[in-house]
């Protein structure tokens, strides 16, 4: 006969205790099992995640028999004593009335103390001194703490010491008793094993010092079911999947399907998991679309210097363009021409020698330099070549309407890389062409954005942008940090960046910008941006990640 596999031998025993007694108390089978067939019913445990109770493992096996209708089960419950935390230390490591006796040999090594009552003004016995030492020793007696008052279990156990012999006290000096037994230990054992079968009186001993406590306990009473089996080996070969052959064949009439168990929890399904970055990037998105902004096309991350810094009035000697804080593209190294020559030239005017008010940056503009490939180092690369098309439509349709756009993506900066910063990052931004806009336009705007995110109190500071002038940071009272933060930065765009577009007089642009990241931190409690981007991200933060909080 085949070697029974460890689930047969488990459901075998379950059915052999039934045919001896008509039911079965689930609880106590389990106590049976786990001590008849320990190997196996360990086997079984494995199938589980870690610290499953043994019932809980019995119960799975119940339910398959009684999905066969082999068993019957019906809930249950009753209240019965078990062990508190306390009762449970003491069975494992022993009673603190014979740890008592366990610490007189090191107590009476100690060199003999002499203190004067402070009431008396007569010298303390030598017992008062193994009374304090008790309290002192006793939590070191035990591998986790002991729950309660330790002056009230180091009285009550000195006492209990006494009584049992543990040690003895004569002339007010302590000697060591009996220490070949631990009857709270073993009571707390024998309790353990059959809490039913535990004489009353016995168990108000314990309770009295809180060793047990009354509990409700689920259980199932099992039955024979309509069928009962004595052994597995008696039972239908279960069919669980129906095939091709079987509905050919027509065998499947004759064939007894395991039911079909829709209580059963489905297995796990890995699927993908979108990243916080994207969670937080569409709440914003939708920000921004609730507010009728319309989305730039911000694919293309290689830019030309043209683009990225001189239509937007960023001089060519200016920091940031140096190769410390810009990545330079070896191939291909330069773009094409600008078509527009006529714009390119009065781009090249105003660096060189202002116009339209301004006196200009006042340098020889380099004709090479500007032709530079870069990653670009803001998305405002992007709003620059999208109002400058808005400025083409004007000149040849003659119509000018307000626009708002924005864009999200990813932009490049040589930083130095710490806990915040890496040398990419996602960039918000939002611009609006108008006519005559003011900083309270512009103020609006970000409120009615980090409004929607759920921070409604914003404040702003006078700041510098090279292409933004005014420009302001944007600071907000975060809800949930309950501290003002630092959200983004703002501006009208100069006139030196819209006029040579060819804008009419009176129209301007307001903007503002934020990242992704940031928010993505505070939302997500993340304080490492390397747990969030790069090749340290841990698969498991992303698939544990909620879905995201921002109000709008
Ligand atoms: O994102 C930032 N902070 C932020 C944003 C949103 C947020 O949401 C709350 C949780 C719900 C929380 C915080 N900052 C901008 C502020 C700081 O994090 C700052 O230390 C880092 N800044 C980046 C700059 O890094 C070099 C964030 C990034 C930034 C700053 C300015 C702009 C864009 C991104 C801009 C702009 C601009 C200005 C004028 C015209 C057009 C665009």
């Amino acid at each position: 006969m085949p070697k029974e596999d460890h689930l047969t031998v488990i459901e075998n025993a379950i059915l052999a205790a039934l045919q001896k007694s008509g039911s079965l108390d689930s609880q106590q089978l389990c106590k049976d099992l786990v001590a008849q067939h320990p190997t196996e019913f360990e086997k079984l445990r494995r199938k589980y995640e870690d610290n499953v109770a043994d019932h809980q493992v019995l119960y799975q096996v119940l339910l398959s028999l009684e999905s066969q209708e082999i068993i019957s089960l019906s809930n249950q419950s009753k209240q019965m004593y078990q062990l508190s935390p306390e009762g449970e230390l003491y069975a494992k490591e022993g009673s603190p009335e014979h740890k008592c006796g366990e610490l007189v040999p090191a107590f009476l090594q100690l060199p003999p103390k002499e203190e004067l009552d402070p009431k008396t003004k007569k010298p303390l016995s030598q017992v008062h001194f193994f009374q304090r030492y008790i309290n002192e020793q006793l939590p070191h007696q035990y591998s986790q703490p002991l729950p309660g008052d330790i002056a009230k279990i180091g009285n009550l156990a000195f006492g209990k010491a006494k009584q049992s012999g543990y040690l003895k006290v004569e002339n007010q000096c302590v000697k060591p008793g009996d220490l070949s037994t631990d009857k709270t230990k073993d009571t707390l054992i024998q309790f353990s094993q059959d809490p039913s079968k535990f004489p009353e009186k016995e168990i108000k001993f314990l309770k009295q010092r809180n060793l047990v406590s009354l509990v409700t306990v689920k259980w199932f009473e099992i039955k024979k079911g309509e069928k009962y089996i004595p052994d597995m080996s008696k039972a239908k070969q279960r069919v669980v999947d129906l095939t091709e052959d079987m509905v050919k064949s027509g065998e499947w009439k004759n064939i007894d399907f395991a039911p079909l168990n829709f209580n059963a929890s489905a297995g796990p399904i890995s699927s993908g998991h979108e990243h916080p970055l994207t969670k937080i990037r569409y709440d914003f998105r939708q920000v921004f679309l609730q507010m009728g902004f319309e989305e730039m096309d911000t694919s293309k991350w290689i830019e030309s210097s043209f683009w990225n810094f001189d239509s937007l009035f960023q001089g060519q000697q200016h920091p940031c363009r140096d190769m410390h804080d810009t990545f330079f593209i070896k191939v291909p190294q330069y773009a094409h021409e600008l078509e527009d020559t006529a714009y390119y030239n009065r781009v090249k005017e105003i660096h060189e020698k202002g116009g339209f008010g301004s006196i200009g940056l006042r340098y020889d503009f380099d004709d090479k330099f500007t032709q530079q490939n870069i990653l670009r180092t803001h998305t405002t690369a992007v709003s620059s070549r999208y109002l400058k098309m808005i400025a083409d439509e004007y000149k040849k349709t003659g119509e000018l309407r307000p626009r708002k756009f924005f864009s999200i993506d990813r932009v490049y900066r040589n930083e130095t890389l710490d806990a915040t910063h890496l040398a990419e990052f996602s960039q918000l931004e939002g611009f609006v062409l108008g006519k005559n806009l003011s900083l309270a336009d512009l103020m609006s705007y970000i409120y009615g954005f980090f409004s929607r995110i759920g921070m409604e109190e914003i404040e702003f500071k006078p700041a510098y942008n090279p292409y933004t002038e005014p420009s302001m940071e944007i600071f907000a009272y975060h809800p949930g940090l309950k501290r003002w933060i630092e959200v983004g930065n703002s501006g009208i765009f100069r006139p030196e960046m819209i006029m040579p577009m060819g804008f009419p007089e009176g129209w301007n642009v307001v903007a503002w910008g934020c990242s992704l990241e940031r928010p993505t931190m505070i939302e997500y409690g993340i304080n490492e941006i390397r747990s969030l981007e790069g090749p340290n991200v841990s698969l498991q933060l992303i698939k544990n990640v909620p879905i995201a909080r921002l109000t709008f």
